[in-house]
Order: structure tokens, then sequence, then C-alpha cells
């Protein structure tokens, strides 16, 4: 394929992240391939006070939606900013990664990112805290997602 091909074909709305779960046991390889093949998506920086059924009908907007795993505190089991939507089929996970990656929900631009796979267990923040690991080092307060920073590990 020539390079300016390879670039047409390339779409950035649906490339993959640098991220990786410590916690899977499979190879970088399988984790890749895990990730081109999933119709799984993990949905971060969401108010605290978003609903299931909110994500449910927004994502809905994109395709048949099979699940929506809510994160949880894995403390006090309340909802703490992120989700997994499961759809029946890639396609449509391709249309969430195009058309609501980078949209505003409840005053939060949330983004979208392609998930090995949703587990049991994979619901809960593994910060500290309880809550995601990133939120503990976000500085600034925001009233939408508890805004604790620095001082939750203190
Ligand atoms: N598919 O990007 C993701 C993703 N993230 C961030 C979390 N999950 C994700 N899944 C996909 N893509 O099931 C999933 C996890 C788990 C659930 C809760 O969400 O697989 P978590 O966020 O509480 O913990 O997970 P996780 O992901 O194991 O934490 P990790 O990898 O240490 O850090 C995540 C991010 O936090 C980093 O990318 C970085 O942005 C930030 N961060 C971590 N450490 C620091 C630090 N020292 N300083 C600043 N930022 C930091």
């Amino acid at each position: 394929m020539s390079k300016g091909l390879k670039i047409l074909c390339e779409d950035p709305a649906l490339e993959l992240s640098c991220y990786q779960d410590y916690q899977f046991s499979g190879s970088k390889f399988q984790q890749e391939k895990l990730l081109r093949e999933s119709s799984t998506l993990y949905v971060e920086n969401l108010s605290f006070y978003t609903t299931e059924e909110q994500i449910h009908e927004l994502f809905s907007r994109c395709g048949d939606v099979r699940n929506v795993f809510m994160g949880l505190d894995k403390i006090t089991k309340r909802a703490c900013g992120f989700c997994f939507v499961e759809y029946y089929s890639r396609a449509d996970a391709e249309n969430t990664m195009w058309f609501l990656n980078g949209t505003c929900l409840d005053e939060h631009i949330i983004h979208t990112d392609w998930d090995i796979g949703f587990r049991e267990g994979r619901q809960y923040g593994r910060g500290v805290s309880g809550g995601q690991v990133m939120g503990e080092f976000h500085e600034d307060f925001d009233p939408g997602r508890g805004g604790f920073g620095r001082q939750a590990q203190i």
C-alpha cells in the first residue's frame, strides 16, 4: 500500500490508546488483538452524578448497547466517573468513537477508549481512596467529580 493510501485508510478517531491494563495477564500482542476486535468502550471523565440511564440513552444513539457497567468507588460503591459500554457490534462501537469521543455530557467532556472487554472487578476504582487512580492526581476542584486531588493520599 502506498504511503498516501495508508494515511487515508488510517482513521485517527479509531486508533488504540497506549493504555495498558496491568491486571491483564496476557501478552501485549494478545491485548492489542482483543482491542482491535472489541465492541466494548471505556468512557472517562464522567460527572459522578451522571446515571446509567443517561449513558444508555446517549450511547444508544450510535448503536445497539448490550450493557453499561458503571465505574464504582470500591469503598462507597458510588459512581466514580467512568464506565464501560458494551455494544453488540464493532461497527456500532466505531460509530461512538467517531461521534461521542470528546463530546459534552453533564458539563463534562467525555473521552472514549477501546477496551479489551469487561470482567467482574474491573468496574471498581483502583486508587487508594477507592476511586480512580487518575482522580487522585487532579489538583483542580471539580464539583461534578469530587475534586479531592492529592489530599486523598495524604
Ligand atoms: N480501556 O485509558 C483506559 C483506562 N483507564 C485509565 C482505566 N481503565 C481503562 N480502560 C481502558 N482505557 O478496569 C480501567 C481499568 C479498570 C478501571 C479503573 O478502569 O482497567 P483505574 O483508573 O482506577 O486504575 O481503573 P488503572 O487504570 O489501573 O490506573 P493506572 O493505569 O495506574 O493509571 C491510569 C491513569 O492515571 C494514567 O494513564 C495517568 O493518566 C494517570 N496517572 C497514574 N499515575 C499518575 C501519576 N503518578 N501522576 C499523574 N497521573 C497519573
